[in-house]
């Protein structure tokens, strides 16, 4: 491996993605907790990933299912108490393991002390912990819109002023321009650091600096606004230079920023290794694909070539400045079998293409709980089975402009969040072994099927063979570090690229397609050493087939 290379930990290692209230619950309360964490261990372990990221676990009245922080010092009483997650993060180091946490500072909960303290007056010394505003011709202060419907403005009457929330209104923007705000942030990652973690994800960060002139947009898309609006403002750098500076170098830790707005052209910005920022982002690029102008419930068409497009910019703009991640799927966003793959006829062998796509590209990959067993999306018949606010606010909003009832549920099977929020699928027995309560959201009808339990006996295990690529791309570091080098970039159905450094030479090879596909693409030399199907035949790629050879004397 080529010595300017630096070797991190983090650009090694897998992450893997825990969504609490969904995985494991051990008290029968129906929701996911830190205990039901720590018994399930032992099957993280197995599958060899190596990072646990956790989904805010923090007090938290869950309007947005803890990404409303009430208390940053304070464990939900519903997932367990402090000394549980003392316990979780034990075990986690004990099995030669990370954790991150998940840090939400461009906004708190309406009901932390912060915000119950800066409404009671416009001179309370916690007022401009948040942004107020004046309104303008009776209404908001601006046309800024939420990313959850309506309007980012809420009113309060007693000081007749609206506060910001890019988000629901029981999350207030926090006020970055505000020195005090930024040493209350870097306390609380210090108690955090400070109780051994290994970093965190940090959301939505390139939020944090607003352009106070709060002018109203002329956009024409949601995503526009995300990105010239809400994003990258002017001085979001110095903001996370600061407290990179005064606290996260003071740290062997990990930091990857989820990057709503962040473009091919701004992202070294936020992670070259000179930059003293973050270590990588989560681009949300390919996740935002198929959103049309009234976000992912007005979806508009794309295809593979646009997502192999996302990753080859990406891949470029990075080049060996900066570092990237690699995901398909979190807890925002639909079930990648279902979304990216084909979760009816072709649901095990899509699953491990995707399985192969992720654990094959340059960046640190990150995985998300249930993937692993190729868990698919959900189709509750009424909305008033789903949990998710997004899904709620636009459910009202669509309504009321006239979208039927029918029409938007359809779109909720699609693009809803709750798809990723369904209990893990342990095995067969009730509620898919997740609970032995009335569970917070339905199962998915589909656990008998589909659990960990079954796949891990069936001889075509989703399960076994993530397990596999995970363990092969540990004792191969080209998968990490080597040269990215993409062919056949123009065609449809197939997504062909080679791994390269000093000694080895991969080729992997993908057919997202339903179809039978010439495999048009030398591989005389290659010897294969991974794919997803029995008969596995010469130059013709059956539909979804993936492979990997390798260059022989490589
Ligand atoms: O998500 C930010 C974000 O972009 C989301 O709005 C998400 O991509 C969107 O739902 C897609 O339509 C982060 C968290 O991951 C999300 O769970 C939170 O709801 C949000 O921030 C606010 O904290
Ligand atoms: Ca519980």
């Amino acid at each position: 491996m080529s010595t300017e290379l630096q070797r991190k930990w983090w650009k090694e290692e897998v992450i893997y993605q825990i969504y609490p209230r969904s995985f494991m619950d051990s008290n029968g309360d129906g929701i996911g907790d830190l205990r039901g964490i720590i018994s399930k261990l032992d099957h993280l372990h197995e599958l060899g990933v190596d990072i646990i990221w956790l989904s805010p676990i923090y007090d938290s009245p869950n309007d947005d299912n803890g990404y409303d922080i009430r208390n940053y010092r304070e464990i939900h009483q519903e997932f367990g108490t402090m000394s549980d997650f003392e316990e979780l993060l034990e075990e986690v180091h004990a099995r030669g393991m990370k954790l991150i946490m998940d840090l939400v500072v461009n906004h708190s909960s309406d009901e932390h002390e912060w915000f119950v303290e800066a409404k009671k007056s416009k001179d309370n010394k916690y007022r401009d912990y948040y942004h107020w505003k004046k309104g303008v011709d009776g209404g908001p202060p601006n046309n800024w819109p939420s990313f959850f419907g309506g309007s980012a403005w809420e009113y309060d009457e007693a000081s007749d002023e609206y506060y910001l929330h890019l988000f629901t209104k029981k999350q207030p923007d926090l006020n970055w321009e505000n020195p005090k705000v930024r040493e209350e942030i870097k306390g609380l990652l210090k108690f955090w650091l400070d109780k051994g973690i290994d970093g965190f994800r940090m959301d939505v960060i390139p939020l944090i600096s607003k352009r106070l002139n709060f002018e109203n947009h002329t956009l024409g898309s949601f995503n526009e606004v995300v990105e010239k609006v809400y994003s990258n403002g002017p001085k979001v750098h110095d903001y996370l230079n600061e407290i990179y500076e005064d606290v996260l170098s003071k740290y062997d830790i990990m930091t990857v920023g989820e990057g709503p707005g962040i473009n091919k052209n701004v992202g070294l910005k936020y992670v070259g290794h000179d930059r003293g920022e973050l270590n990588m982002i989560f681009h949300l690029d390919h996740m935002f694909l198929g959103h049309g102008p009234k976000g992912k419930f007005d979806p508009i068409p794309y295809d593979w070539c646009d997502i192999k497009k996302i990753f080859r910019d990406w891949h470029e703009a990075m080049g060996e400045s900066g570092w990237l991640s690699i995901f398909l799927d979190n807890h925002d966003f639909p079930r990648l079998v279902s979304r990216f793959g084909n979760d009816n006829q072709y649901r095990r062998e899509s699953a491990k293409l995707l399985a192969m796509l992720v654990l094959t590209q340059k960046g640190t990959a990150c995985l998300y709980q249930g993937s692993e067993i190729g868990m698919s999306n959900v189709v509750f018949d009424s909305i008033s089975e789903y949990r998710d606010v997004e899904t709620h606010n636009f459910h009202k909003e669509f309504i009321a402009n006239g979208v039927s009832e029918a029409d938007f549920l359809s779109e909720v099977h699609a693009h809803g969040r709750d798809n990723a929020r369904t209990p893990f699928q342990w095995d067969e027995s009730e509620n898919a072994g997740f609970s032995s309560g009335k569970t917070w959201i339905n199962v998915n009808p589909n656990y008998k099927e589909i659990n960990l339990a079954v796949d891990k006996t069936a001889k075509d295990s989703i399960f076994k063979f993530y397990k596999n690529l995970l363990s092969f791309r540990k004792e191969n570091l080209c998968l990490v570090y080597g040269q990215w080098v993409e062919h056949m970039l123009e065609n449809k159905n197939i997504y062909a690229y080679d791994r390269i450094d000093e000694n080895t030479h991969f080729r992997i090879v993908l057919n997202h397609s339903n179809e039978v596909q010439d495999l048009s693409l030398s591989v005389d030399g290659y010897e294969l050493i991974m794919n997803n199907i029995e008969d596995s035949s010469g130059d013709q790629l059956s539909p979804w087939e993936a492979r990997l050879y390798k260059k022989s004397n490589s």
